[in-house]
């Protein structure tokens, strides 16, 4: 689906400042924004995504719903909240086409991991000129799933992925090497924006 935003007069939103744009193109993700969600609001998600996980079948995980904004109104309706479309329109200019939706839920204990990856290798676009929004469910830090990026890497271009054998890895691939880069951590704020070719 195409968004094309309309202006309302009692809409106020927040605008990416030029320094925020600039931090993007440079780091390659963007982070410490006022929060889009308040409390209550949070909770309202949590309680759609559990009206919305009766859907899954069973031995299926929250992993399983993917693309599933084109079913589901209330999944739609967040990735089209203005706050959010107006970040993206700040990174991405004002057309834009949202095709994508996945879930990565990290139940307490789990043993799941997400491999370090970039997006590019799983999404069918090119030119890769895209843009990731990240939007937790709940608080997150390092004890708790928070993501991980590796600074810098999206001016690399595609990096070399390989088949992951690490059977707790969600992802079928992961970067050949990650290692040796140097890693980053993002553990504030609720929603964040990522490019497509960074890790
Ligand atoms: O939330 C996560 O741990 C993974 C999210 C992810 O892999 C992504 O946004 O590409």
């Amino acid at each position: 689906m195409l968004f094309r935003k309309f202006g309302g007069k009692n809409m106020t939103s927040n605008r990416l400042s030029e320094t925020q744009k600039l931090a993007y193109k440079e780091n390659g993700y963007l982070i410490g924004l006022p929060p889009v969600f308040n409390r209550s609001e949070v909770n309202k998600l949590n309680e759609g995504l559990s009206e919305l996980s009766e859907f899954l079948l069973p031995g299926e995980t929250h992993f399983h719903m993917n693309g599933w904004h084109s079913s589901s109104r209330w999944l739609y309706d967040i990735c089209a909240n203005p706050q959010i479309l107006d970040y993206v329109e700040d990174l991405l200019g004002p057309d834009f086409y949202m095709w994508g939706t996945h879930f990565f839920s990290k139940k307490p204990g789990s043993k799941e991991t997400v491999s370090w990856h970039q997006d590019a290798p799983y999404w069918p676009l090119n030119p890769h000129n895209s843009v990731t929004v990240w939007v937790a469910f709940t608080d997150v830090d390092e004890q708790n799933g928070a993501m991980q990026v590796i600074s810098g890497t999206h001016r690399e271009g595609l990096i070399k992925h390989r088949s992951s054998e690490d059977s707790t890895n969600v992802l079928g691939l992961e970067l050949e090497n990650s290692g040796k880069k140097q890693q980053s951590l993002w553990y504030s704020g609720p929603v964040k924006f990522r490019s497509m070719t960074m890790p």
